[in-house]
């Protein structure tokens, strides 16, 4: 007997003194809050964070260069309403993940990036550390809040907030600094365990005031060419029945930007993207849910909006409202409450807008789809944009469940206007910055988030700035086939160099490049292309297959215009006028 109780007694004693650390609680903490992917890059001092994480059953994605993976954990963040995790080390890994983590604060995309850090001691004193930066200060201004943990007891407070902070109200990028000291630290398991907080309600429900609502409809009723405009708030807050149900009920034609198109299909009677310049142009009241009147919309003046106007807009973050042109009717609160609250207040007495301004929409709408018809039935040779993108549209339509990644200048432009999208929060592109790079991390996470393959359509400097994930992809073998529009350049691949030396002109790449073989160099699957036949027997193989595939799509060089869409944003020397 007494030797039993000896025993039991060594239990209580090992078990009071079980202990845990700073890398387990990290781990344990993210996993309590349901955060079951890191997308990173190991090194001093998280490389055992990584190792744990993965051990602890954490997916672990590690890339080959910060940015990216910081990419990747953004956009998981945009798909599913959890912060996306992105994980590097010190000074010039959190540098590399910085512009991930600006680019998701500006897209309003949820995201943490977690850094090890230098000594606190040395980094203050500038005594010179390994990889030394004071990189919460730097952060700060990049995302839309930062923290800094130096003790092990206050781990599950440090995530807690950083997970409110990311997905609460407008969602944004925040960052966690964790200095390597902390997750060292040792402190006993059950205290630890104790301090971990599971967060309750991270991104609690916002209700409009109801006279905000109100004054919406009022406005709303008395329109007369009304046009309801959606952005990727919409598509992110997942209100897609009610949103869908407030403009078939309503009956207003709609606008989707570019990564809300497929939150109703493109093929909706009710779309009005082929006569986008029309529908703005003329609209006397302008219903904006979760898209913010900046450069993408000229503003909200200008020639572009022509007529004078009326703007409602729908969004979380009051501050928006007034930012560029008065708003009229602002409704200030998350778009699942406002829509409902909207829905709620438009009976069955809401007169569907007058046969004058459909007839006009509808007419404009036919006869830009017959002209792009026209465009697109062409088969030139060498192939174009457009008839590549013929063959990518149908693709699209036979599979609208695979997520479309979409980044370069006239590659996008011409993308956005061809593809249509039949599902919600699957065209994942370069966003509110129209920023290159974004490419290859978007894939995939796109592939392990949904779980379906990925197509990324990009042009051959897009792809260039992340090109070298195409080993990431087949090491964890994802199911991502990417086309590269090759016209040998930037915009194009025809400039001379204008001092008539031997350097080739700054928008030049090497002619007749092969990026599919750097897809094979790691065992995917290459294939060049010259033809629409070729594309699409390539493409539909490879979404087939599910195998790792880069397909170098050979375009006419001369094809395209410079800075795409966006010529107007070019500032012109004098000289050359
Ligand atoms: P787009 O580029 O598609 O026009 P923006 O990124 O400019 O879209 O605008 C998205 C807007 O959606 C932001 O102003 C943001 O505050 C808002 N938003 C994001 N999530 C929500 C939400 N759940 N509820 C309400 N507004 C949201
Ligand atoms: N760097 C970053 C980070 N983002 C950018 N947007 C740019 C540079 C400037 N830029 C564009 O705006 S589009 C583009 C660059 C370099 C590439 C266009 O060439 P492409 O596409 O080959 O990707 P197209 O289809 O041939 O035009």
């Amino acid at each position: 007997m007494a030797e039993v109780g000896n025993e039991l007694q060594r239990h209580a004693v090992e078990e009071h003194q079980a202990q845990t650390d700073g890398f387990h609680l990290v781990i344990d903490a993210l996993k309590l809050n349901g955060i079951e992917n890191i997308y990173g890059l190991p090194g001093i001092p998280v490389t055992d964070l990584a190792r744990l994480a993965q051990a602890n059953g954490m997916r672990v994605i590690s890339f080959r260069h910060e940015q990216n993976a910081g990419n990747a954990a953004a956009i998981a963040g945009f798909l599913t309403q959890k912060p996306g995790v992105c994980l590097t080390v010190s000074a010039p890994g959190f540098l590399n993940g910085l512009t991930a983590l600006a680019n998701a604060t500006t897209n309003c995309f949820p995201m943490i990036l977690i850094s090890g850090s230098s000594e606190r001691e040395i980094v203050d004193l500038q005594q010179g550390d390994y990889e030394e930066m004071d990189q919460l200060a730097i952060a700060r201004p990049h995302a839309k809040a930062a923290f800094r943990v130096l003790h092990a007891e206050d781990i599950g407070v440090g995530v807690a907030r950083a997970i409110r902070a990311a997905v609460s109200g407008r969602p944004g990028g925040v960052y966690l600094d964790l200095p390597a000291k902390l997750l060292g630290q040792s402190m006993e398991a059950e205290k630890g365990r104790k301090s971990l907080i599971k967060v309750v309600d991270p991104a609690p429900r916002q209700l409009p005031a109801p006279d905000s609502v109100e004054r919406a409809v009022e406005l709303l009723k008395g329109a007369k060419r009304p046009l309801i405009l959606l952005g990727k708030g919409a598509a992110y807050a997942r209100a897609d029945a009610d949103i869908r149900a407030l403009v078939e009920k309503t009956g207003i034609p709609y606008l989707p930007m570019s990564m809300a198109k497929g939150l109703l299909p493109d093929t909706h009677p009710q779309s009005a993207s082929a006569a986008r310049s029309y529908v703005l142009a003329e609209a006397d009241v302008v219903l904006l849910v979760g898209a913010r009147l900046n450069w993408l919309l000229s503003h909200g003046k200008g020639k572009t909006w022509g007529k004078p106007k009326q703007f409602i807009q729908v969004d979380i973050s009051p501050t928006e409202m007034d930012s560029n042109v008065a708003i009229a009717a602002p409704v200030v609160g998350d778009i699942g409450s406002c829509v409902s609250a909207l829905l709620g207040k438009i009976g069955n007495d809401f007169a569907k807008p007058g046969a004058e301004w459909l007839n006009a929409v509808d007419e404009r709408k036919e006869k830009n789809l017959a002209k792009m018809a026209e465009t697109l039935a062409k088969d030139t040779s060498p192939m174009n944009f457009h008839s590549a993108l013929r063959v990518l549209k149908d693709v699209v339509k036979a599979n609208p469940s695979i997520s479309f990644v979409n980044e370069g200048a006239n590659t996008l432009d011409y993308a956005r206007a061809v593809i249509d999208m039949y599902e919600p929060r699957k065209r994942l592109d370069v966003g509110t910055w129209g920023v290159m790079g974004v490419g290859m991390g978007y894939a995939v996470a796109a592939a392990v988030e949904t779980d379906k393959p990925v197509l990324a359509v990009c042009g051959d400097s897009a792809f260039g700035f992340s090109g070298m994930e195409v080993e990431t992809i087949c090491r964890y073998n994802l199911p991502i086939c990417i086309v590269v529009f090759n016209n040998n350049g930037v915009y194009k691949g025809i400039d001379k160099n204008p001092s008539g030396g031997t350097d080739p002109a700054v928008t030049m790449f090497v002619p007749g490049a092969r990026y599919d073989k750097m897809m094979e160099a790691f065992g995917g699957v290459g294939h060049n292309v010259t033809t629409p036949t070729e594309l699409e027997a390539a493409v539909n193989e490879a979404l087939r297959s599910g195998k790792p595939t880069l397909i170098n799509a050979v375009i006419d060089p001369a094809a395209g215009t410079e800075s795409g869409r966006l010529t107007n944003l070019n500032p012109q020397s004098s000289a050359s006028k």
